[in-house]
């Protein structure tokens, strides 16, 4: 059974595998015969560095952050405005017929962030717009701009099929948008985000999201409605679809307080559980810098990474709820270690040595390390314990030994990072297919959610094995979006420093692209690979262990294109994400 977990079978395709088909990359490109440059380089005694700035973050100012928010004392407070906002959604899904009142409220309790208190209420209120407005054309033909292209983003989110169709009426026949449309900026705005829910072959709404983005960006120019504008410019920034949920929560309940038919029910809910969840997650962040502190990494291993407090911002992202607080604590750790490792393998250690290290890894024996170099030793050691613990944790939780499952991940995680280390020393110049065929791999999604999976489930282990076979392409799929947006955002300073040819470079390698142009090519893969995401995001609403699964993998993805939105938020500009924390976990709400 372990052999079939192993991350090395279900996780890569292999060449005869038929899901091989749906591979992202290279289906419309000219593949060349991979070229091996003609003069490898051996394994320099001189190390390299990755030149990243040392953390902003002390362990003492991390200590010293407080929040009045920490404890019970709100609980009550919490509850009662719970109960009056479930009371409201009751009357007015009872009392009115109303889908366009009502999508609307379901639409500000996800932005908002509340949504997860109310998820019973939001499941009734959508059946019943559905049965009534959209399950058939006839039904759908009487709806405007605005409730179509709403109603169409809310329900297929949450898994109910309507389809493109639905928008056949709004272009004239020279493919414009039709005139008397264009009046309504608000409907314009919501076919924009509707637009990021399309799956693959959808051509109207390809069609929609082009000229809506135009039109929206055209907009901009003579809205004097301050309001109006920054929701446009917002989601001109980042779509609905693809914002993480924690980041979305903050922005708009600033944004909704400024709305004129704002519900101050709602608001007070919503900034209460936003400062009330952060306490939490300031617990969780001060709890994992004990944890860093106690590996001596930081100080032991200067030429790594140190970015504990980036990597716990991840975890938010990953999962800001309440109970996933043990869940959080765990992947700060991994991810601080994956980083880490990736500076290991990237920049510091020899070929030599980091042969040694993946074979260490997956020996998972403490007596047999004496052949690793001493920095190696620490690396090692500190890794062996942590994992042990997280492993530790779940077996006295929930009585699941996960131990020989997580260490196959890392060792598939180790086995990738060590095959770009081989291209690089070695020259070669693998396809943008071979190389994301790796690559979606050793940017460290599946081991990520096989933390998650593993340590959070207490499905039985061949029930989970199995489910997390159906996760399959989910994974991919979420890992080549973090794969790319990460490489957009880091492979000049890479290809400064020496690494294997990232996304951007295997595509000039290949096409003789300019940089621009693979730059562009690169934006679009991840624009069709959010459309395969959606289809199968479609596809897990039946299970809660899938649902959820499948929600942090998405969240990791739409975590890469926020933090490496405006540069390398995650290595080289920690200064850029410094107002991130600051918003995210150190000031709240007012
Ligand atoms: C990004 O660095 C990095 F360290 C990651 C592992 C990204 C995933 C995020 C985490 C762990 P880099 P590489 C929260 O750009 O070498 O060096 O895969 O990753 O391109
Ligand atoms: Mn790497
Ligand atoms: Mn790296
Ligand atoms: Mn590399
Ligand atoms: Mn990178």
């Amino acid at each position: 059974m372990a052999s079939v977990w192993a991350f090395s079978s279900p996780f890569l395709i292999s060449n005869t595998s038929s899901s091989r088909k749906n591979i992202v990359a290279c289906e419309k490109l000219l593949i060349h015969k991979n070229k091996v440059m003609d003069a490898p380089t051996t394994a320099t005694s001189v190390r390299r560095s990755g030149s990243y700035p040392p953390s902003i973050w002390s362990y003492d100012h991390i200590q010293s952050l407080t929040s009045k928010y920490t404890g019970e004392k709100h609980m009550p407070t919490l509850q009662t405005l719970k109960e009056a906002v479930r009371t409201m959604i009751y009357k007015d899904n009872e009392e009115e017929e109303n889908p366009l009142k009502m999508l609307n409220l379901v639409d500000d309790l996800q932005r908002l962030g509340i949504s997860y208190h109310f998820e019973n209420e939001i499941s009734n209120v959508l059946r019943n717009i559905y049965y009534n407005h959209y399950e058939t054309s006839e039904k759908w033909t009487k709806l405007d701009l605005n409730l179509k292209s709403l109603g169409f983003r809310v329900l297929r989110q949450h898994g109910y099929h309507v389809p493109q169709e639905i928008f056949e009426d709004i272009l004239d026949d020279t493919g414009n948008f039709k005139g008397h449309l264009q009046k309504d900026i608000i409907g314009m705005l919501n076919l924009y985000e509707a637009s990021y829910v399309s799956v693959e072959d959808e051509d109207i709404l390809d069609d929609a999201r082009d000229f809506m983005t135009k039109y929206l960006k055209e907009s901009l120019k003579n809205i004097a409605d301050e309001h109006f504008s920054s929701l446009i410019s917002h989601a001109l920034d980042i779509p609905l679809q693809w914002m993480v949920p924690r980041v979305e929560a903050k922005w708009f309940i600033e944004a909704y307080e400024k709305r004129t038919d704002m519900n101050p029910t709602l608001l007070e809910l919503a900034k209460l559980d936003f400062n009330m969840l952060q306490a939490i997650h300031l617990e969780d962040l001060k709890h994992t810098s004990r944890w860093w502190k106690k590996t001596s990494w930081d100080s032991k291993l200067p030429f790594l990474r140190d970015r504990l407090v980036e990597n716990f911002l991840w975890t938010i992202g990953t999962n800001s709820l309440p109970q996933f607080s043990p869940l959080r604590r765990m992947l700060a750790q991994v991810f601080a270690m994956i980083t880490s490792f990736d500076d290991v393998y990237d920049v510091y250690g020899t070929l030599e040595e980091l042969e040694q290290f993946t074979a260490a890894v997956g020996r998972w024996d403490i007596n047999s390390i004496e052949e690793l170099p001493e920095y190696m030793k620490i690396c090692f050691v500190g890794f062996y314990n942590s994992i042990n613990e997280i492993a530790y944790y779940t077996l006295t939780e929930t009585g699941f030994f996960n131990l020989p499952h997580l260490t196959k991940a890392w060792e598939g995680l180790c086995k990738a990072y060590l095959k770009e280390a081989q291209w690089y020393h070695s020259g070669y110049k693998p396809t943008l297919e071979e190389y994301l065929e790796n690559a979606y791999m050793s940017i460290s999604l599946p081991l990520m959610l096989a933390h998650i999976s593993l340590v959070t489930s207490v499905t039985p282990t061949e029930e989970l094995l199995h489910s997390m076979e159906r996760a399959e392409n989910i994974i991919r799929y979420s890992s080549i979006i973090l794969r790319l947006a990460d490489d957009l955002a880091t492979y000049t300073d890479e290809m400064e420093r020496g690494d294997t040819p990232k996304s951007v470079q295997c595509y000039m390698n290949e096409t003789g692209a300019s940089e621009e142009e693979a730059r562009m090519y690169v934006k679009t893969l991840i624009l069709n690979t959010w459309k395969k995401l959606n289809k199968e995001r479609s596809s897990v609403i039946n299970s809660q262990f899938l649902k959820e699964v499948t929600e942090c993998g998405t969240n990791l993805g739409r975590m890469a294109q926020f933090m490496y939105h405006e540069a390398d938020g995650h290595g080289h500009r920690p200064d850029v994400t410094k107002s991130h924390v600051l918003s995210l976990l150190v000031n709240p709400l007012t």
